[in-house]
């Protein structure tokens, strides 16, 4: 095979953290200064927390370890790390105030340009393809995701802004289509910018298994609330019930009753819900009672990502549900193009072969795993990263939203979160095993 180009690579490392660095700036600007360091719910940062974090970690990995660096402002290690400060106190900490925050991200990433033009892209692991530079333009376009949450708890008139998805046909295909039984590989070795938690390719066996052909709409979703799905307790498992019952929770979040019509918010509008839009803010206790309601499940990691990359006609696995071709917007939904999600069977040229749409793409979607290594899984770069949030309190996200950016995407990329969290871009399709 050939060997990688390293100026290729090196031109797209700099595409993408130019890209992220795009995204941060338009998150940052579009609010004053009060807007930047207040807290607009317990659950986030400040964005000025986001904006110096994306800075410090830029300047960690590329700076000091690439680029052997000595530390630039080796007092604010600590304000910025994720592990020392829990979100709810980064308020009260000594943060950088917002001209201060968005000057060290400028001068972190012009030092960054020198590292980059002569970083030896066949050299460590950690340069490897490039790998160091992806990783950090994964992570702020990770934290333009999480910024982009806040903007959307923010109390308010709109600040951001734009175009509705283009309506397409109206999708006439198959609820469900059937996924074949048998081994497949899971996971990657190959791709280059893949984190720790994707890797390695393993082979895995899955059941033949039926999964939803798009994700559950707003629709459907309200049919198992009109059912009183939020007041039956056979639909739910005991902690789901328990955590909908403390919190009094009756519908997914932003959304408020308004006579006989469901409203939500939406980046400070209030809109009717859409009835054919894929199901968004619900949390995995949701999700999971919501299936049950509908007599199937949810589908597992390994089956989500059967869906998604197994190519019948060959066996192999695809890098996404369409092919090895990087997403274009024929493809998905992706990178804050639009601030919601398209129809329900949109971007026909983005199925799997099996015809599954929007897997990647629109809305984050639960599944039925907990976040677990694969095995031969190791740490790298660090073990905070993935290692440390192993373990059945947090399950698996696929696919992406809206909000990611593609770098940060792909059929090999895994999200986790509690499955009592819905402020995340979040919804979910179902699955069910073939009758025996
Ligand atoms: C993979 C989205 C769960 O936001 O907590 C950002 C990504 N890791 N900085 C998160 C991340 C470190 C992470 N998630
Ligand atoms: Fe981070």
């Amino acid at each position: 095979t050939a060997e990688p180009d390293t100026e290729a690579l090196r031109e797209r490392a700099l595409a993408s953290l130019t890209a992220a660095r795009d995204r941060t700036t338009l998150l940052t600007t579009c609010v004053d200064e009060p807007d930047l360091t207040a807290q607009h719910s317990p659950l986030m940062s400040p964005l000025v927390w986001d904006l110096a974090h994306i800075g410090n970690q830029e300047e960690l990995w590329l700076l000091r370890a690439v680029g052997g660096r000595e530390a630039m402002r080796p007092e604010i290690d600590g304000l910025y790390d994720a592990f020392e400060h829990p979100r709810a106190q980064r308020p009260s900490l000594p943060l950088l105030p917002p001209a201060e925050a968005r000057h060290y991200a400028a001068e972190v990433r012009g030092r960054v340009m020198d590292v980059l033009a002569s970083a030896d892209l066949r050299g460590t692991r950690l340069t490897e393809a490039g790998f160091a530079f992806g990783m950090i333009a994964q992570h702020e376009q990770q934290h333009d995701e999480t910024m982009l949450i806040t903007h959307q708890l923010r109390k308010g008139p709109a600040v951001l802004t734009a175009p509705d998805p283009e309506p397409g046909p109206p999708f006439t295909g198959p609820a469900e289509v059937l996924v074949p039984g048998g081994p497949f590989t899971m996971g990657t070795s190959a791709e280059p910018w893949a984190l720790d938690n994707e890797r390695p390719a393993h082979p895995r066996e899955v059941a033949p298994f039926w999964i939803d052909t798009t994700p559950v709409t707003n629709a459907a979703y309200q049919a198992f609330i009109e059912d009183g799905g939020y007041d039956t307790e056979r639909w739910w498992t005991p902690e789901g019930w328990a955590h909908i019952r403390r919190g009094a929770i009756d519908a997914p979040l932003f959304w408020h009753r308004e006579g006989e019509r469901w409203l939500r918010r939406r980046f400070g509008t209030t809109e009717v819900v859409p009835p054919d839009e894929p199901v968004l803010h619900v949390c995995w206790y949701e999700a999971d009672a919501y299936a049950r309601w509908a007599g199937r499940r949810l589908p597992t990691e390994a089956e989500w990502e059967k869906a998604a990359r197994h190519d019948p006609a060959t066996g192999r696995s695809r890098r996404y549900p369409w092919g090895d071709a990087d997403p274009g917007p024929e493809h998905a939904n992706l990178g804050q193009r639009h601030l919601g999600p398209a129809p329900a069977g949109s971007y026909p040229a983005g199925e799997s072969p099996l015809g599954v749409r929007q897997l990647i793409g629109d809305v984050w979607e639960w599944t039925a795993s907990d976040f677990l290594p694969y095995p031969g899984f190791q740490a790298f770069p660090y073990k905070e990263y993935s290692q440390v949030f192993f373990g059945a309190e947090h399950k698996v996200l696929r696919g992406g939203s809206f909000a990611v950016d593609p770098v940060a995407c792909r059929g090999t990329f895994r999200n986790w979160d509690y499955p009592i969290r819905r402020q995340i871009f979040s919804g979910f399709r179902t699955a069910r095993s073939e009758a025996a």
